[in-house]
């Protein structure tokens, strides 16, 4: 029996939001048009909550998609990746994770883990969990954010990091080129990039996926604001707002956006904003890009890696990819 080694966990991401970088994004995104809050913040206790429940959504068919393919050939890409240590970027509750690691256990080939979440309370529950589930797995959490802390990563053995769910999508292009060229830069020869991509399919099934029946995702989009009304004493009334999800054909995404269903004026004292609102007036809260395999695969190879393998679901709906840093 090898004794379970206790998780250690590293705060890179200050604990007081409103002082951190939340003032700034909020500042530089309520300034854009359209007006735009950047979705990390969406992430408090209450908010990984809600996720956590659209993930069980029968609506939301990203989750189960992307765990199929985990379920048919995690052997298979962990063994392709060669790694000894995991790093998984926006880990949340590292469910999926396990598969992974249940490969590489098998393969005899893990000996550390590292998630890395914004969400605190999340990823010292994973990290507990995982740590006491796989004896012998060194787990190092990181409280960060993937876009500011690549330098802070786990080296010196070899990495597959782990960026699954789809969550690049949440980033601009020009956002997505410098993470993953500023990810390329921080790997060694030999290490990979595992990346979860969500796939462009009709507007139907995304709509359906973003806007369920049970009102989670609105609850969840909805939940900004009262991030903002917590951490920046803004005065947002919540109900003043409809949740207007649509697919942008010509961006090939979702955008979620909450629009004002009359006139207001909003104080954000914590950011120094005022915000005065018409009836129609909108805030884009997130967009979720969708992708196509061969455009992926020519950003992956402009940012630096080789794209090693693909694997999709049995309805093509999600795909994940290896990249390798040559
Ligand atoms: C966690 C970013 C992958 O874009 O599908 C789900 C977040 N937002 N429903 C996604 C989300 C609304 C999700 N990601």
């Amino acid at each position: 029996m090898t004794a379970p080694i206790e998780p250690s966990v590293r705060v890179l991401l200050d604990p007081d939001w409103a002082s951190s970088s939340l003032v700034e994004d909020v500042r530089r995104g309520l300034s854009q048009h359209p007006r735009t809050l950047p979705p990390k913040w969406l992430y408090d206790d209450r908010g990984s909550e809600l996720f956590d429940e659209i993930t069980r959504l029968p609506e939301y068919y990203p989750f189960d998609a992307e765990r199929s393919i985990l379920k048919e050939h995690a052997y298979e890409i962990v063994t392709a990746s060669r790694a000894t240590t995991l790093v998984e970027l926006g880990s949340g509750t590292s469910e999926k994770t396990r598969l992974l690691l249940d490969a590489f256990t098998e393969a005899g080939q893990l000996t550390s883990f590292s998630p890395v979440d914004v969400s605190e309370r999340t990823l010292r529950d994973a990290a507990a969990l995982i740590a006491k589930r796989y004896p012998g797995v060194h787990v190092a959490a990181v409280v960060g954010d993937f876009t500011l802390h690549l330098a802070h990563l786990p080296r010196g053995s070899r990495r597959m990091i782990a960026f699954l769910g789809g969550t690049i999508g949440n980033l601009y292009l020009e956002e997505r080129r410098a993470f993953l060229g500023a990810l390329a830069d921080q790997l060694e020869p030999g290490d990979s990039l595992l990346l979860g991509t969500d796939l462009v399919k009709s507007a139907d099934r995304l709509i359906a996926a973003y806007d369920d029946a049970r009102g989670v995702t609105d609850a969840f989009i909805r939940n900004s604001l009262v991030v903002l009304n917590r951490e920046l004493g803004a005065d947002f009334d919540v109900d003043a707002f409809s949740y207007v999800p649509f697919w942008d054909p010509h961006m090939e995404r979702m955008d979620l956006r909450l629009r004002s269903e009359v006139p207001q004026r909003v104080a954000i004292p914590g950011a120094d904003v005022v915000l005065d609102l018409a009836v129609g007036d909108e805030i884009r809260v997130e967009i979720s890009t969708k992708f196509r395999l061969s455009e992926l695969a020519a950003e992956l190879e402009h940012a630096g890696f080789g794209v090693t393998s693909v694997w999709t679901d049995p309805m093509d709906e999600f795909a994940l990819t290896l990249a390798t840093k040559p």
